[in-house]
Protein backbone atom coordinates (compact mmCIF):
# COMPACT_ATOMS: atom_id res chain seq x y z
CA UNK A 1 0.00 0.00 0.00
CA UNK A 2 0.95 3.68 -0.01
CA UNK A 3 -1.00 6.15 1.49
CA UNK A 4 0.55 10.08 2.55
CA UNK A 5 -3.12 11.53 2.78
CA UNK A 6 -2.67 12.90 6.16
CA UNK A 7 -0.54 14.15 8.62
CA UNK A 8 -0.40 10.50 10.61
CA UNK A 9 1.67 8.85 7.96
CA UNK A 10 4.60 7.14 8.67
CA UNK A 11 8.06 8.70 9.10
CA UNK A 12 5.93 11.61 7.88
CA UNK A 13 6.08 10.16 4.22
CA UNK A 14 3.61 7.72 3.90
CA UNK A 15 2.06 4.42 5.17
CA UNK A 16 3.69 1.44 2.94
CA UNK A 17 3.25 -1.49 5.91
CA UNK A 18 -0.15 -0.49 7.09
CA UNK A 19 -1.82 2.71 8.07
CA UNK A 20 -0.68 4.22 11.17
CA UNK A 21 -4.48 4.72 11.70
CA UNK A 22 -5.51 1.45 11.29
CA UNK A 23 -5.99 0.93 7.34
CA UNK A 24 -4.98 -2.56 6.01
CA UNK A 25 -3.38 -2.76 3.12
CA UNK A 26 -6.29 -4.53 1.54
CA UNK A 27 -8.37 -1.82 1.95
CA UNK A 28 -6.07 0.81 0.99
CA UNK A 29 -6.15 -0.60 -2.64
CA UNK A 30 -9.86 -1.29 -2.52
CA UNK A 31 -9.61 2.59 -1.81
CA UNK A 32 -7.57 3.28 -5.34
CA UNK A 33 -9.63 1.08 -6.76
CA UNK A 34 -13.03 2.67 -6.02
CA UNK A 35 -11.16 5.89 -6.74
CA UNK A 36 -9.74 4.60 -9.83
CA UNK A 37 -13.51 3.97 -11.40
CA UNK A 38 -15.28 7.07 -10.06
CA UNK A 39 -12.71 8.82 -12.32
CA UNK A 40 -13.80 6.62 -14.96
CA UNK A 41 -17.47 7.59 -13.83
CA UNK A 42 -15.95 11.37 -13.96
CA UNK A 43 -14.90 11.18 -17.30
CA UNK A 44 -18.49 10.23 -18.85
CA UNK A 45 -20.51 12.03 -16.91
CA UNK A 46 -18.75 14.74 -18.29
CA UNK A 47 -19.24 14.47 -21.29
CA UNK A 48 -23.02 13.59 -20.61
CA UNK A 49 -23.05 17.01 -18.82
CA UNK A 50 -22.26 19.08 -21.49
CA UNK A 51 -24.51 17.18 -23.93
CA UNK A 52 -27.06 18.35 -21.13
CA UNK A 53 -27.88 14.95 -19.91
CA UNK A 54 -26.98 14.64 -15.77
CA UNK A 55 -28.41 12.17 -13.60
CA UNK A 56 -28.29 13.19 -9.46
CA UNK A 57 -27.72 9.69 -8.53
CA UNK A 58 -24.45 9.20 -9.92
CA UNK A 59 -23.37 12.49 -8.84
CA UNK A 60 -24.48 11.17 -5.44
CA UNK A 61 -22.41 7.98 -5.52
CA UNK A 62 -19.64 9.85 -6.56
CA UNK A 63 -19.86 12.23 -3.12
CA UNK A 64 -20.37 9.34 -1.41
CA UNK A 65 -17.24 7.40 -2.84
CA UNK A 66 -15.05 10.08 -2.52
CA UNK A 67 -16.23 10.92 1.25
CA UNK A 68 -15.67 6.94 1.70
CA UNK A 69 -11.54 7.21 1.38
CA UNK A 70 -11.15 9.75 3.91
CA UNK A 71 -9.08 9.04 6.84
CA UNK A 72 -10.71 6.89 9.45
CA UNK A 73 -14.24 6.58 7.44
CA UNK A 74 -14.49 3.10 6.47
CA UNK A 75 -12.07 0.45 6.74
CA UNK A 76 -13.70 -2.72 6.07
CA UNK A 77 -12.58 -4.63 2.82
CA UNK A 78 -16.44 -6.12 2.46
CA UNK A 79 -18.50 -2.80 2.20
CA UNK A 80 -15.25 -1.15 -0.07
CA UNK A 81 -16.06 -4.70 -2.50
CA UNK A 82 -19.77 -3.23 -2.19
CA UNK A 83 -18.73 0.08 -3.96
CA UNK A 84 -16.88 -1.27 -6.25
CA UNK A 85 -19.58 -3.37 -7.43
CA UNK A 86 -22.18 -0.49 -7.21
CA UNK A 87 -19.59 1.78 -9.17
CA UNK A 88 -20.00 -1.09 -11.69
CA UNK A 89 -23.32 -0.10 -11.62
CA UNK A 90 -23.30 3.51 -11.77
CA UNK A 91 -21.24 3.41 -14.81
CA UNK A 92 -23.23 1.29 -16.55
CA UNK A 93 -26.55 3.76 -15.75
CA UNK A 94 -23.87 6.76 -16.83
CA UNK A 95 -22.58 4.71 -20.19
CA UNK A 96 -26.30 4.74 -20.79
CA UNK A 97 -26.89 8.02 -19.99
CA UNK A 98 -23.98 9.39 -22.59
CA UNK A 99 -25.38 6.97 -25.17
CA UNK A 100 -28.73 8.80 -25.24
CA UNK A 101 -27.05 11.76 -25.22
CA UNK A 102 -24.93 10.95 -28.19
CA UNK A 103 -28.08 9.27 -29.99
CA UNK A 104 -30.60 11.99 -29.10
CA UNK A 105 -28.39 14.17 -30.47
CA UNK A 106 -26.95 13.16 -33.49
CA UNK A 107 -28.85 9.81 -34.06
CA UNK A 108 -28.32 5.92 -33.58
CA UNK A 109 -25.30 4.84 -35.68
CA UNK A 110 -25.18 2.92 -38.71
CA UNK A 111 -22.92 0.67 -40.40
CA UNK A 112 -20.24 3.49 -42.30
CA UNK A 113 -16.97 3.00 -44.41
CA UNK A 114 -14.67 5.37 -43.46
CA UNK A 115 -11.91 7.14 -45.85
CA UNK A 116 -8.45 7.12 -44.42
CA UNK A 117 -5.52 9.08 -46.52
CA UNK A 118 -6.29 13.06 -47.05
CA UNK A 119 -8.31 15.20 -48.93
CA UNK A 120 -7.37 18.41 -50.89
CA UNK A 121 -7.54 21.09 -48.68
CA UNK A 122 -6.34 22.55 -45.33
CA UNK A 123 -7.03 20.08 -42.08
CA UNK A 124 -7.65 19.57 -38.29
CA UNK A 125 -7.01 16.32 -36.37
CA UNK A 126 -9.42 15.93 -33.97
CA UNK A 127 -8.23 13.32 -30.60
CA UNK A 128 -9.80 12.34 -27.81
CA UNK A 129 -14.04 11.13 -27.19
CA UNK A 130 -16.01 14.54 -27.35
CA UNK A 131 -18.63 14.48 -29.98
CA UNK A 132 -19.97 17.30 -28.51
CA UNK A 133 -16.29 19.29 -29.88
CA UNK A 134 -16.40 17.85 -32.93
CA UNK A 135 -19.81 18.43 -33.53
CA UNK A 136 -19.29 22.38 -32.78
CA UNK A 137 -15.91 22.52 -35.05
CA UNK A 138 -17.99 20.92 -38.32
CA UNK A 139 -20.09 23.60 -37.92
CA UNK A 140 -17.54 26.11 -38.07
CA UNK A 141 -15.63 24.80 -40.88
CA UNK A 142 -18.86 24.04 -42.78
CA UNK A 143 -18.33 25.28 -47.02
CA UNK A 144 -14.43 25.68 -46.43
CA UNK A 145 -11.29 24.31 -47.47
CA UNK A 146 -10.64 23.43 -43.91
CA UNK A 147 -11.47 19.52 -43.47
CA UNK A 148 -11.77 17.65 -39.94
CA UNK A 149 -10.23 14.28 -39.45
CA UNK A 150 -11.11 11.95 -36.34
CA UNK A 151 -8.07 10.05 -34.84
CA UNK A 152 -8.28 7.34 -32.70
CA UNK A 153 -11.66 7.34 -30.33
CA UNK A 154 -13.15 9.71 -32.91
CA UNK A 155 -13.45 7.02 -35.24
CA UNK A 156 -16.84 6.32 -33.69
CA UNK A 157 -17.94 10.25 -34.89
CA UNK A 158 -18.26 8.58 -38.27
CA UNK A 159 -21.44 6.17 -37.68
CA UNK A 160 -23.66 9.09 -36.15
CA UNK A 161 -25.82 10.11 -39.34
CA UNK A 162 -26.21 13.86 -37.19
CA UNK A 163 -22.04 13.53 -37.60
CA UNK A 164 -21.08 12.10 -40.89
CA UNK A 165 -23.51 14.52 -42.67
CA UNK A 166 -21.14 17.37 -42.70
CA UNK A 167 -19.50 17.29 -46.10
CA UNK A 168 -15.89 18.38 -44.19
CA UNK A 169 -15.37 15.32 -42.10
CA UNK A 170 -13.31 13.70 -44.25
CA UNK A 171 -12.11 10.44 -42.44
CA UNK A 172 -9.78 8.85 -40.33
CA UNK A 173 -6.01 9.20 -39.45
CA UNK A 174 -3.22 6.81 -37.28
CA UNK A 175 -4.25 4.47 -34.86
CA UNK A 176 -3.97 4.28 -31.29
CA UNK A 177 -3.94 7.09 -28.90
CA UNK A 178 0.04 6.35 -28.50
CA UNK A 179 1.15 7.02 -32.43
CA UNK A 180 -0.11 10.77 -32.04
CA UNK A 181 4.00 12.17 -31.89
CA UNK A 182 4.34 10.19 -35.20
CA UNK A 183 1.17 11.57 -37.31
CA UNK A 184 1.01 14.93 -35.82
CA UNK A 185 5.01 15.15 -37.07
CA UNK A 186 3.94 13.67 -40.29
CA UNK A 187 0.59 15.54 -41.41
CA UNK A 188 0.94 19.50 -41.64
CA UNK A 189 -2.27 20.31 -39.89
CA UNK A 190 -3.93 21.93 -36.58
CA UNK A 191 -4.39 19.88 -33.62
CA UNK A 192 -7.30 19.30 -31.37
CA UNK A 193 -7.21 16.88 -28.23
CA UNK A 194 -10.66 16.85 -26.45
CA UNK A 195 -9.89 14.52 -23.58
CA UNK A 196 -7.73 11.61 -23.21
CA UNK A 197 -5.05 10.63 -24.30
CA UNK A 198 -3.82 13.58 -25.21
CA UNK A 199 0.10 13.10 -25.33
CA UNK A 200 2.66 16.01 -24.24
CA UNK A 201 4.01 17.38 -28.23
CA UNK A 202 6.75 17.91 -29.45
CA UNK A 203 8.77 21.22 -30.14
CA UNK A 204 7.86 21.15 -33.87
CA UNK A 205 4.09 21.01 -33.73
CA UNK A 206 3.13 22.73 -30.34
CA UNK A 207 2.66 25.68 -32.28
CA UNK A 208 -0.58 24.11 -34.31
CA UNK A 209 -1.48 21.79 -30.98
CA UNK A 210 -4.72 23.36 -29.10
CA UNK A 211 -6.93 21.34 -25.96
CA UNK A 212 -10.27 22.38 -25.29
CA UNK A 213 -12.69 21.04 -22.45
CA UNK A 214 -10.69 19.81 -18.97
CA UNK A 215 -7.46 18.78 -21.54
CA UNK A 216 -4.73 21.26 -20.67
CA UNK A 217 -0.57 20.58 -21.66
CA UNK A 218 2.26 23.10 -20.51
CA UNK A 219 2.70 25.40 -23.76
CA UNK A 220 -0.27 23.98 -24.87
CA UNK A 221 -2.54 27.01 -26.49
CA UNK A 222 -6.10 26.14 -24.45
CA UNK A 223 -10.09 27.06 -25.98
CA UNK A 224 -12.32 28.03 -23.36
CA UNK A 225 -15.50 26.70 -25.04
CA UNK A 226 -16.76 25.56 -28.38
CA UNK A 227 -15.58 28.60 -30.36
CA UNK A 228 -12.83 27.02 -32.44
CA UNK A 229 -12.23 29.87 -35.06
CA UNK A 230 -8.31 30.04 -33.68
CA UNK A 231 -7.78 26.47 -34.75
CA UNK A 232 -9.20 27.25 -38.16
CA UNK A 233 -7.18 30.20 -38.57
CA UNK A 234 -3.82 28.10 -37.75
CA UNK A 235 -5.10 25.38 -40.30
CA UNK A 236 -5.27 27.65 -42.73
CA UNK A 237 -2.32 29.27 -42.34
CA UNK A 238 -0.35 25.39 -43.09
CA UNK A 239 0.12 24.19 -46.65
CA UNK A 240 -2.55 22.58 -48.45
CA UNK A 241 -2.76 18.55 -48.37
CA UNK A 242 -3.37 16.48 -51.55
CA UNK A 243 -5.97 14.07 -52.04
CA UNK A 244 -4.45 11.26 -51.29
CA UNK A 245 -6.53 8.04 -50.32
CA UNK A 246 -4.99 5.69 -47.80
CA UNK A 247 -4.41 2.06 -47.93
CA UNK A 248 -7.96 0.84 -46.55
CA UNK A 249 -10.87 1.70 -45.18
CA UNK A 250 -12.91 0.98 -41.92
CA UNK A 251 -16.06 0.54 -40.77
CA UNK A 252 -17.86 1.75 -37.93
CA UNK A 253 -21.17 2.31 -36.61
CA UNK A 254 -22.65 -0.79 -35.47
CA UNK A 255 -25.44 -0.07 -32.71
CA UNK A 256 -27.86 -1.87 -30.76
CA UNK A 257 -30.95 -1.43 -33.16
CA UNK A 258 -28.50 -2.41 -36.32
CA UNK A 259 -27.17 -5.70 -34.07
CA UNK A 260 -30.87 -6.64 -33.36
CA UNK A 261 -32.26 -6.23 -36.64
CA UNK A 262 -29.73 -9.10 -37.56
CA UNK A 263 -31.06 -11.33 -34.65
CA UNK A 264 -33.13 -14.14 -36.31
CA UNK A 265 -30.15 -14.03 -39.02
CA UNK A 266 -27.77 -14.51 -35.85
CA UNK A 267 -29.67 -17.08 -34.06
CA UNK A 268 -29.99 -19.44 -37.20
CA UNK A 269 -26.32 -19.60 -37.79
CA UNK A 270 -25.79 -20.36 -34.30
CA UNK A 271 -28.00 -23.30 -34.64
CA UNK A 272 -27.03 -24.66 -37.76
CA UNK A 273 -22.94 -24.32 -35.95
CA UNK A 274 -22.17 -21.78 -38.12
CA UNK A 275 -21.30 -19.49 -35.91
CA UNK A 276 -19.36 -21.22 -33.39
CA UNK A 277 -19.02 -18.41 -31.02
CA UNK A 278 -18.76 -14.41 -30.10
CA UNK A 279 -15.66 -12.72 -29.19
CA UNK A 280 -15.50 -9.05 -27.42
CA UNK A 281 -12.14 -8.40 -28.05
CA UNK A 282 -10.73 -4.59 -27.27
CA UNK A 283 -10.80 -1.89 -24.73
CA UNK A 284 -7.34 0.50 -24.15
CA UNK A 285 -4.63 0.05 -26.68
CA UNK A 286 -1.38 0.17 -24.66
CA UNK A 287 2.20 0.73 -26.35
CA UNK A 288 3.47 -2.20 -24.94
CA UNK A 289 4.92 -5.13 -27.19
CA UNK A 290 2.68 -7.47 -25.36
CA UNK A 291 -0.21 -5.91 -26.62
CA UNK A 292 0.81 -7.38 -30.30
CA UNK A 293 -1.02 -9.97 -28.86
CA UNK A 294 -4.37 -9.25 -30.07
CA UNK A 295 -3.62 -8.69 -33.82
CA UNK A 296 -2.27 -12.21 -33.44
CA UNK A 297 -5.60 -13.33 -31.61
CA UNK A 298 -7.84 -11.95 -33.87
CA UNK A 299 -5.82 -12.75 -37.00
CA UNK A 300 -5.55 -16.66 -35.66
CA UNK A 301 -9.06 -17.21 -34.84
CA UNK A 302 -11.61 -19.54 -36.27
CA UNK A 303 -13.20 -18.88 -39.86
CA UNK A 304 -16.84 -19.42 -37.65
CA UNK A 305 -16.18 -16.85 -35.01
CA UNK A 306 -17.94 -13.42 -34.92
CA UNK A 307 -15.50 -10.65 -33.30
CA UNK A 308 -16.97 -7.85 -32.06
CA UNK A 309 -14.97 -4.62 -30.63
CA UNK A 310 -14.83 -0.93 -29.58
CA UNK A 311 -12.12 1.14 -28.04
CA UNK A 312 -9.03 2.16 -29.25
CA UNK A 313 -7.69 -1.52 -28.96
CA UNK A 314 -9.31 -2.07 -32.09
CA UNK A 315 -6.84 -0.50 -34.22
CA UNK A 316 -4.36 -3.13 -33.32
CA UNK A 317 -6.77 -5.24 -35.57
CA UNK A 318 -9.57 -3.19 -37.33
CA UNK A 319 -7.46 -2.82 -40.65
CA UNK A 320 -8.13 -6.47 -41.21
CA UNK A 321 -10.76 -8.00 -43.77
CA UNK A 322 -12.16 -10.75 -42.00
CA UNK A 323 -15.04 -10.92 -44.22
CA UNK A 324 -18.35 -12.34 -43.41
CA UNK A 325 -20.46 -14.97 -42.45
CA UNK A 326 -23.86 -15.38 -44.58
CA UNK A 327 -24.16 -11.36 -44.50
CA UNK A 328 -22.95 -10.68 -40.73
CA UNK A 329 -19.58 -9.43 -40.46
CA UNK A 330 -16.77 -11.20 -38.55
CA UNK A 331 -15.80 -7.94 -36.75
CA UNK A 332 -18.03 -5.21 -35.89
CA UNK A 333 -16.65 -2.10 -34.27
CA UNK A 334 -19.44 -1.28 -31.86
CA UNK A 335 -17.82 2.09 -30.97
CA UNK A 336 -15.73 3.95 -28.31
CA UNK A 337 -14.93 2.57 -24.85
CA UNK A 338 -18.49 3.89 -23.48
CA UNK A 339 -20.00 2.18 -26.13
CA UNK A 340 -19.61 -1.10 -23.36
CA UNK A 341 -22.95 -0.36 -22.85
CA UNK A 342 -24.11 -1.12 -26.39
CA UNK A 343 -22.17 -4.63 -26.46
CA UNK A 344 -23.85 -5.15 -22.40
CA UNK A 345 -27.18 -4.62 -24.41
CA UNK A 346 -26.43 -7.27 -27.58
CA UNK A 347 -25.42 -9.45 -24.96
CA UNK A 348 -28.62 -9.06 -22.70
CA UNK A 349 -30.47 -9.34 -26.20
CA UNK A 350 -28.51 -12.24 -27.09
CA UNK A 351 -29.11 -14.11 -23.96
CA UNK A 352 -32.56 -13.61 -24.32
CA UNK A 353 -32.69 -15.08 -28.11
CA UNK A 354 -31.22 -18.07 -26.97
CA UNK A 355 -33.17 -18.03 -23.44
CA UNK A 356 -30.27 -18.35 -21.24
CA UNK A 357 -28.08 -16.39 -18.79
CA UNK A 358 -25.18 -14.28 -20.68
CA UNK A 359 -22.55 -16.97 -18.60
CA UNK A 360 -24.06 -18.92 -20.52
CA UNK A 361 -23.50 -17.70 -24.27
CA UNK A 362 -20.90 -18.84 -26.55
CA UNK A 363 -19.29 -15.38 -25.96
CA UNK A 364 -16.11 -14.50 -24.55
CA UNK A 365 -14.56 -11.33 -23.38
CA UNK A 366 -10.50 -10.66 -24.11
CA UNK A 367 -10.34 -6.80 -23.01
CA UNK A 368 -6.90 -4.65 -23.14
CA UNK A 369 -6.26 -2.72 -20.07
CA UNK A 370 -4.67 0.69 -19.82
CA UNK A 371 -6.35 3.60 -17.89
CA UNK A 372 -9.36 4.12 -15.20
CA UNK A 373 -12.02 4.29 -17.39
CA UNK A 374 -11.32 0.99 -17.82
CA UNK A 375 -11.49 0.19 -14.10
CA UNK A 376 -14.98 1.70 -14.06
CA UNK A 377 -16.36 -0.27 -17.34
CA UNK A 378 -14.26 -3.69 -15.76
CA UNK A 379 -16.76 -3.50 -12.79
CA UNK A 380 -19.43 -2.72 -14.52
CA UNK A 381 -19.14 -6.11 -15.99
CA UNK A 382 -18.39 -7.71 -12.64
CA UNK A 383 -21.72 -6.19 -11.49
CA UNK A 384 -23.42 -7.95 -13.90
CA UNK A 385 -22.20 -11.40 -12.82
CA UNK A 386 -20.48 -11.76 -15.83
CA UNK A 387 -17.18 -14.09 -15.31
CA UNK A 388 -14.18 -15.60 -16.76
CA UNK A 389 -13.05 -12.54 -18.35
CA UNK A 390 -9.73 -12.38 -19.97
CA UNK A 391 -7.57 -9.33 -19.38
CA UNK A 392 -4.37 -7.64 -20.96
CA UNK A 393 -1.78 -7.17 -22.00
CA UNK A 394 -0.50 -6.24 -18.21
CA UNK A 395 -2.84 -5.49 -15.24
CA UNK A 396 -1.80 -2.17 -13.84
CA UNK A 397 0.59 -1.67 -10.59
CA UNK A 398 -1.96 -1.45 -8.38
CA UNK A 399 -3.46 -4.54 -9.00
CA UNK A 400 -1.37 -6.21 -6.54
CA UNK A 401 -1.90 -10.48 -5.70
CA UNK A 402 -4.18 -9.85 -3.12
CA UNK A 403 -6.72 -7.83 -5.82
CA UNK A 404 -5.63 -10.10 -8.08
CA UNK A 405 -6.58 -12.80 -5.81
CA UNK A 406 -10.12 -11.33 -5.25
CA UNK A 407 -10.30 -10.80 -8.95
CA UNK A 408 -9.55 -14.90 -9.88
CA UNK A 409 -11.48 -16.40 -6.87
CA UNK A 410 -14.87 -14.04 -6.86
CA UNK A 411 -15.34 -13.14 -10.49
CA UNK A 412 -13.23 -15.54 -12.25
CA UNK A 413 -10.86 -12.97 -13.98
CA UNK A 414 -7.89 -14.47 -16.48
CA UNK A 415 -4.95 -13.08 -17.76
CA UNK A 416 -4.02 -13.76 -21.14
CA UNK A 417 -0.85 -15.86 -22.42
CA UNK A 418 -0.41 -16.83 -26.34
CA UNK A 419 -2.96 -16.02 -28.82
CA UNK A 420 -2.63 -20.16 -29.15
CA UNK A 421 -2.79 -21.47 -25.81
CA UNK A 422 -6.06 -19.37 -25.13
CA UNK A 423 -7.67 -20.05 -28.18
CA UNK A 424 -7.86 -23.15 -27.29
CA UNK A 425 -9.19 -23.09 -24.19
CA UNK A 426 -11.90 -20.27 -25.23
CA UNK A 427 -12.72 -22.89 -28.06
CA UNK A 428 -12.87 -25.80 -25.92
FE1 LIG B 1 -8.25 4.54 -25.53
FE2 LIG B 1 -7.22 6.52 -24.04
FE3 LIG B 1 -11.36 4.96 -24.87
FE4 LIG B 1 -9.06 5.09 -22.93
S1 LIG B 1 -7.95 6.65 -26.10
S2 LIG B 1 -7.10 4.47 -23.75
S3 LIG B 1 -10.27 3.83 -21.77
O1 LIG B 1 -8.50 6.81 -22.81
O2 LIG B 1 -10.49 5.82 -23.79
O3 LIG B 1 -10.03 3.61 -25.43
FE1 LIG C 1 -1.48 6.58 6.81
FE2 LIG C 1 -4.08 6.23 7.41
FE3 LIG C 1 -3.11 8.69 7.16
FE4 LIG C 1 -3.32 7.12 4.99
S1 LIG C 1 -5.00 7.87 6.21
S2 LIG C 1 -1.60 8.40 5.53
S3 LIG C 1 -2.92 5.09 5.87
S4 LIG C 1 -2.50 7.18 8.67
Amino acid sequence: MFCYQCSQTARGTGCTVKGVCGKEPIVARLQDNLLFAIKGISAYLYHARELGYSDPEVDAFIERGFFSTLTNVNFDPEEFLNLAVKAGEMNIRTMKLLKQAHIERFGEPTPTKVRTGTVKGHGIIITGHDMNALDKLLQQVEGTDVFVYTHSEMLPAHGYPGLRKYKNLAGNLGKAWFDQKKLFAQYPMALLGTSNCFLPPREEYIDRMFSTGPVYLPGVKHIDGYDYSEVIARARELPELPDAPGEYELTTGFSTSVLLSHAAKIKELVEKGKIKRFFLVGGCDAPLKKSDYYREFVQKLPQDVVVLTLACGKFRFNDLDLGDIEGIPRLIDLGQCNDAIVALEVAGALADLFGVGVNDLPLTLVISWMEQKAVAILWSLLALGIKGIWLGPIVPGWINDDMLKILVDQYDIRLISTPDEDIKKMMG
